[in-house]
């Protein structure tokens, strides 16, 4: 029977800051999971280090708080050995671009099935505060004793250059619309990465929830102009249809153009989506007939209390 969205949640005290973003990602996870009926025991979520990293407490099914930067190898470890799995990585812009960056691009060349959630807020809110590599260059948030020295990574870009097939952005503060890109990213048939507008209200007094609802754009009429709108609803197609190159080339271009936009304009929702890249499992099936029947967390590793993995062969090999 199909779960409920609180009973994906644990008793485990959460100790995010009054306000924190990430509260609003947290349920819109539970209510993907429950609204896609996953069971709790064929679902993991993997979470780095960071205020982002305590994700992987908060949701009751099964969950691994893995090293920083570390998360994707963790997740697509897990995924590679048990493909029924339904795996979800979480961790901080500090984690995945910062520490993580290489397993980030490694991992948009596998295309393993499995989604990747960054939590986005611009800084180390974990360490208090620092820039982390999506602050742009210049910019000075509270805790900074003078203004970032560095140029700023652009994720969505970033994404779309490794090879992941499935590219979105997400804003916490509109839980529905997250959770509709949660399920669409989980139900992609490859790798999909989610970048959510994440604001800490702690250390980040740049891009606020009220900087995200514009309230600096007022009109005559007071009226407030958010600076966040839906990609969708300005008929943006990203969508690869034909697995030709020429259609490929064209929507790759064109999310890398909207991955562009900020300042006054923000565009969240799918910015890329081609589910015609052959999956990693299906690559591994290619070189193993029986790998789906016969993966590695359903292979014997004992037997009668004792080890049948013989490694003998390998220490003699390492003895000097
Ligand atoms: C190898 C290693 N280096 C540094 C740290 C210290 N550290 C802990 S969390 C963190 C950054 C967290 O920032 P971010 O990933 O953006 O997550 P947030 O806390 O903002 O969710 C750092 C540098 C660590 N735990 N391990
Ligand atoms: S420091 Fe920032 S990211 Fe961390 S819990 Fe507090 S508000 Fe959230």
């Amino acid at each position: 029977m199909a779960l409920k969205p609180a009973e994906f949640k644990t008793d485990v005290h959460n100790d995010w800051c009054p306000g924190c973003g990430d509260f609003g990602i947290v349920n819109a996870i539970q209510m993907a999971l429950a609204d896609m009926g996953v069971q709790r025991d064929k679902t993991a979520i993997f979470s780095g280090i960071g205020c982002s990293g305590k994700t992987s407490h908060y949701i009751n099914t099964y969950g691994v708080h893995t090293l920083h930067g570390r998360v994707l190898t963790f997740a697509q470890g897990a995924k590679i050995a048990n493909p029924e799995m339904t795996i979800v990585a979480v961790g901080g812009d500090g984690d995945g671009l910062g520490i993580g960056a290489g397993h980030f691009v490694a991992a948009g060349r596998r295309n393993v099935n499995m989604t990747y959630i960054i939590f986005d807020n611009g800084v180390y809110g974990l360490t208090k505060g620092q820039a982390s590599p999506t602050l742009k260059l210049g910019e000075k948030t509270k805790s900074l004793p003078s203004p970032n020295t560095n140029s700023n990574v652009n994720p969505i870009g970033l994404a779309i250059a490794s090879g992941f097939t499935f590219v979105a952005r997400g804003y916490s503060y509109d839980i529905r619309h997250l959770k509709d890109l949660i399920v669409q990213a989980v139900k992609h048939p490859g790798l999909s990465f989610l970048d959510v507008l994440q604001p800490c209200p702690t250390y980040n007094d740049l891009n606020t929830r009220d900087w995200y609802a514009g309230a600096d754009l007022m009109d005559e009429a007071q009226k407030r102009h958010s600076r966040i709108y839906k990609l969708e609803e300005t008929g943006y197609e990203p969508t690869v249809h034909y697995d030709s190159e020429i259609e490929i080339n064209e929507k790759l271009s064109q999310a890398l153009i909207k991955s562009l936009e900020w300042g006054n304009k923000i565009p969240i929702g799918v910015f890329y989506k081609n589910e015609n890249t052959t999956p990693y499992t299906k690559r591994l099936q290619d070189k193993i007939p029986n790998y789906l029947e016969n993966p590695p967390a359903k292979q014997n590793v004992s037997k009668n209390g004792h080890s049948n993995t013989d490694i003998s062969k390998i220490l003699d090999s390492l003895e000097v």
